[in-house]
């Protein structure tokens, strides 16, 4: 006998109709700490942006804190469903929903609930942009319109977020309304082609590229996902053969931003002219900032050190720009950071930014609290595990040790130390760089970036010893230190490079060794930790905007800066520099001959090339190490 009720059955019992919550199921608001409002907010040109306002109960004058998403609101303002207003916004929010703020998420114009048309982190009008409208204005008219219509509000606003969110957040700060009164920008994409989201230099970040373009563009709601039918994505890149083809496998010659992509390759005035480093310093400074990086940021290294570096010569009081660098991951900042893959760190060092920084800066912007002592540039030393406050950064620290860099050179025989190598006729380093076997970037297999099982955040502290024995890529190591030496700044390679082909990728990694037996945690017996890396296309070498074939077999010098370090090498540990000439399948190879444009090189330019790393005295390879004596 059936006992299963029919479906109308079933209905009709609980008095539950399909389109109707009923009554007595209604979520029992009344228990919540907070009201939660939908509103659909006008922009000046009439399209409507869903907006999600948390206002806790009770309060009278609180500010608003603002985050404008592409990522859903109405997903990002229930991180747990509960009747806790810090437990339903992002963990970033927690300490500011303590204090009473009223937080407020809004879809970006074209995605999820909101009205309008989507365009990948959307230009500001201009040459690049004439809808009359962009993340300026939509942020200028949603803080007008929350300053007038939420009667709780004190009339003050702050603009937070992390990667996107963070470039939503610095763009509220082009023609702030006049209630804005700090911004929080965590891991901001700040130049999508020097070295955030979609180009390192040149090299394209195919692996996370396509499938975030993909998801984000193909629908309103990313309701089609990105699919890979392998595992390991190296098999999938490399069967494509260049990204061109494996766009097209996706159908995605119809996506906006995937033809900027392809035809933007080179720095040109579409990269130029949306950087919103070089934007901000076009303008005045009108709103406190924190600018918070992490100094193993996957995504988004690049960004937020420059973002700084071109805001703080117009604050020579340190009144507006303050620089903020973790030993996190992409959006770490926002979690919890205790340590990432094998490192660790002294105490949760996010939290301890939020509770110690982050939000006596926020309360005394919004909520007249006293003036904190935000420091110029606040960056944690890993490696000692301590917190450091600078007044400037990178050359020069508050306790008043200047930084200077020292040349680390490329020796013989796999050393590495601070003598210039002697003159000599002939002396390097080679290797041969094959595009059918090119270096992974993570030991396979490589799962999809964005995949449940990925620890894609965790890469660039992975144990280097997977490429270390590899017959195409050069390491070079000191001996073990006999005193810790601490480095503050910015890494740069001189490579003086020649390749047997006519283009040529060019990968510089600085890693610190540790000793061979570390009985406190035996995993790190010898253990190779990326501390910074990065990727260089050769055709860039005289003009980022202009690619030339390179001179076969002469002799290049090429400039390189890595992203910053923050660090102490202990005693015991080596330094250690590898270079080789792909990091795959996150950028796409290069073919190793010059064609006009690699997104869509034919399979026959694809060819080995001997690779070869000079150190003599008139080509001496090096680091420009930023040691503080
Ligand atoms: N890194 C992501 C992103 C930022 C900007 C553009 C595209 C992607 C993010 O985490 O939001």
């Amino acid at each position: 006998m059936n006992h299963l009720k029919s479906e109308e059955e079933v209905l009709r019992a609980s008095g539950a109709s399909n389109s109707e919550i009923p009554e007595k199921f209604a979520p029992k608001t009344d228990s919540f700490d907070y009201v939660r409002r939908e509103e659909m907010i006008p922009m000046r040109d009439g399209v409507k942006l869903k907006t999600i306002i948390l206002v806790p109960k009770g309060t009278q004058d609180a500010p608003i804190v603002i985050t404008r998403t592409p990522y859903n609101a109405s997903e990002r303002t229930l991180r747990f469903n509960s009747p806790n207003l810090s437990s339903v916004v992002p963990q970033m929010n927690d300490t500011t929903s303590a204090a009473r703020y009223i937080i407020v998420y809004q879809d970006v114009r074209g995605k999820y609930g909101s009205e309008g048309d989507y365009v990948m982190n959307k230009p500001l009008e201009g040459p690049l942009n004439v809808t009359g409208t962009d993340h300026a204005t939509d942020s200028y008219d949603t803080i007008d319109w929350l300053v007038k219509n939420v009667p709780e509000s004190n009339g003050r606003v702050a603009a937070m977020g992390g990667s996107y969110e963070g470039f939503t957040t610095l763009m509220c700060t082009v023609n702030p309304h006049p209630a804005l009164k700090a911004v929080v920008a965590f891991a901001a994409m700040v130049d999508g082609w020097m070295g955030d989201d979609w180009f390192h230099k040149g090299a394209f970040r195919q692996d996370a590229s396509l499938s975030f373009t993909y998801d984000q563009e193909a629908t309103r709601k990313n309701e089609v996902k990105w699919w890979s039918g392998t595992y390991d994505t190296y098999d999938a890149f490399l069967r494509a053969g260049n990204a061109g083809t494996i766009a097209a496998s996706r159908g995605m010659e119809g996506i906006g931003f995937w033809q900027k992509l392809a035809i933007h390759t080179a720095y040109d005035s579409f990269w130029q002219q949306q950087a919103v480093d070089k934007l901000l310093a076009e303008r005045p400074l009108a709103v406190p900032m924190l600018i918070v990086g992490g100094l193993f940021d996957q995504e988004d290294i690049y960004g937020s050190p420059a973002l700084y570096k071109a805001l703080a010569p117009k604050d020579p009081d340190g009144k507006f720009v303050h620089l903020v660098l973790g030993p996190w991951s992409h959006g770490q900042g926002r979690r919890d950071a205790r340590g990432l893959g094998s490192l660790q760190f002294e105490g949760e060092t996010a939290g301890w930014f939020r509770r110690n920084v982050m939000q006596p800066f926020l309360d005394h912007y919004l909520r007249d609290a006293p003036k904190p002592e935000t420091p110029r540039v606040l960056a944690y030393e890993t490696g000692a595990n301590i917190w450091h406050r600078y007044d400037d950064w990178p050359r020069a620290c508050a306790e008043g040790y200047p930084a200077r860099s020292r040349n680390l050179y490329v020796q013989e025989e796999g050393r590495l130390g601070f003598e210039a190598p002697p003159i000599a006729e002939q002396a390097f380093d080679e290797y041969i760089s094959d595009p059918a076997k090119p270096v992974p970037y993570r030991q396979r297999p490589t799962v999809p970036t964005y995949a449940a099982e990925s620890t894609w955040g965790e890469w660039l502290v992975d144990d280097q010893r997977h490429t270390a024995s590899r017959t195409d890529v050069l390491v070079w190591s000191t001996e073990p230190l006999k005193e810790p030496m601490h480095v503050a700044g910015q890494p740069v390679a001189r490579l003086f490079a020649s390749t047997s082909g006519s283009d040529s990728d060019w990968v510089v990694k600085i890693i610190d060794v540790w000793p061979d037996e570390v009985p406190e945690n035996p995993k790190l017996g010898g253990y190779q930790l990326m501390l910074s890396a990065d990727i260089f296309r050769g055709r860039y070498r005289e003009d980022f905007a202009v690619a030339k074939p390179l001179a076969t077999g002469r002799v290049l010098d090429y400039r390189i800066p890595l992203p910053y370090v923050s660090h102490s090498f202990l005693p015991g540990h080596r330094i250690m520099v590898q270079v080789q000439s792909s990091w795959f399948p996150l950028y796409d190879r290069n073919p190793q001959t010059f064609v006009p444009n690699i997104m869509f090189a034919p399979p026959e330019s694809y060819r080995k090339a001997t690779q070869r790393v000079w150190r003599t005295a008139e080509f001496p390879t090096a680091i420009e190490f930023p040691v503080i004596t």
